[in-house]
Parts: structure tokens; sequence; C-alpha cells
């Protein structure tokens, strides 16, 4: 048994399939962990949103347009590249499988002993590994609770740093912001949200140059998409980018965890 990680696919169908092929998927045995991002921009998020609905071996973390469709599902408004998702007919079914999905996960590797932290945009170094679950449970649970008061207020760029004291609205909307949404931090962990280039604003570092080297001797490795202009490349083997720009012509890539090889296909 294999477990794959996938990149952000943003609705690119064949190139999905494609890479399943290539990395011979073996149904009902190999798991699949999707960083997120499976829809929006690209030609068929309808078809990636069904094939992965179908198969319970694969499962994703949310990421920002997977967060986006649902708030699209929750005001039924058909908008770009989700119209055909929000016009489905079994929209409801997507909705549902959609909030049952995490914001992060960590899973053992008990071959190589090597473990994984997986969300679509990164976690922030402010936060341990146990902090982070529970962080992202917090919201989980919101999220089914009272899905429409979360999807509604949950867009905006404040408050741009943590703190233990946020409730509400600001506490789960910043949680979901370095979750999903986290590029560029500066030393108080404020996040940069409106730079998606590889340079940073003065001040500013990616965020992953904060997190200490203590992940080197755990053999802790961060997975994560999102940043499709870094083409996977971090300078640090235990951060590890698989958005490589699919949507944008570049490729679609897939890390298989039992012994860190990456594969790739072309758009
Ligand atoms: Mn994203």
């Amino acid at each position: 048994m294999s477990t794959y990680v996938i990149g952000d696919i943003h609705g690119c169908f064949d190139q999905f399939v494609d890479l399943l092929n290539k990395i011979n998927y073996k149904k009902n045995e190999d798991k699949i962990i999707l960083v997120g991002d499976l829809v929006n921009r690209g030609p068929d998020s309808l078809s990636v949103l069904n094939y992965c609905m179908a198969d319970s071996n694969i499962i994703t973390v949310l990421g920002n347009h997977d967060l986006y469709l649902l708030y699209l599902l929750s005001i039924d408004k058909a908008r770009g590249s989700l119209k055909e998702v929000v016009e489905a007919d079994n929209k409801k079914q997507i909705f549902k499988w959609l909030l049952k999905m995490p914001l992060m996960m960590e899973i053992d590797d008990e071959l190589s002993g090597n473990s994984f932290l997986i969300s679509h945009a990164g976690i922030p170094e402010i936060w341990s590994p146990k902090k982070t679950k529970e962080l992202a449970s917090e919201v989980t649970s919101l999220l089914q609770k009272n899905p429409l008061k979360v999807l509604q207020s949950m867009w905006g760029d404040n408050p741009n740093k943590w703190h233990d004291e946020l409730i509400d609205d600001e506490r789960y909307r910043i949680i979901i912001n370095y979750l999903t949404r986290m590029r560029f931090v500066d030393k108080n962990c404020a996040l940069d949200l409106r730079n998606n280039t590889v340079t940073a604003a003065a001040g500013y570092k990616p965020w992953f140059k904060y997190c200490s080297k203590t992940h080197e001797k755990k053999k802790q490795y961060y997975v994560f998409g999102h940043w499709a202009a870094l083409k996977g490349q971090t300078d640090d083997p235990h951060f590890i980018g698989l958005d490589t720009g699919c949507v944008w012509k570049g490729k679609l890539s897939a890390l298989r965890l039992n012994d860190l090889e990456r594969i790739s296909v072309d758009f």
C-alpha cells in the first residue's frame, strides 16, 4: 500500500487522471490525500469532485478555493468556472462531502518513521502540530454545526495575526487564513496576504523560513500546496511544496510518502 499527496488540481481533471495512471494508483489499496484547491480556474471542477467523491480512499484538506465553492453553494450563486458545480444535480452531496474534510492532517509513516503535516497553505511556526490540529478541528466543528455563519463571515484579511484571546469570527477567520492562504509572514507572524509572488516585501519571509530546525531530528515534513509561484522550491527538504501550477500550464505533482519520491505530469 502506498500513500500519495497530490498538489492543487484546480479543475484540471485530465491531468489528475494522467497522474493517477502515472503513479499506478491502485484503487481499494493505495491512499490519496489532496492538498486542497480541487476546483476553480480550470476546465472541469465537477469531474474532479465526482471522481474523488466516488472513491473513499481519496480525501483532501480544504483549500481557499474549496472554501469559496462551499460559500457559493451556501448562497446558491453560480460564478465563473464554478457555475457547473453550483448548478449540478448533486450539489448537496458535494457540499456535504467538502464540509467533512479537515483543514489539516498529520500522517505517520510507520515504515520510515517519518511524520507529515499536511495543510493547504502551511502551518505558522507559532503553532505546534498539536495546537494546529486543535485549532483546525475547532473550525471544522463550527463549519459543520453552522456552515453559513463561518462561510459568510470568513472573508477578509483582518486580523492579520494570531493571538490566543481572539474569539468568534476573528478567531476562525485568522485560523482559516493561516491554513489556507498564508505565504509571507513577518517576525511576529503577521500575514501579508496580498503578495503571491516569490519576492518578499521588506520585513517578510516565506512562512517556512521561520520554522525551527527541530523537525529534522523528528523526521517531520510539512507538505502544502497553494503557492504556485514557488514551483515546488523551498530549499529545505522538510518543506514540500506541491502546487506546481498545473492550471497555469505547469505540472501536477504527487509525493509518495513511503519514499518521498515526487512524480509529475505536464499540463
Ligand atoms: Mn490556494
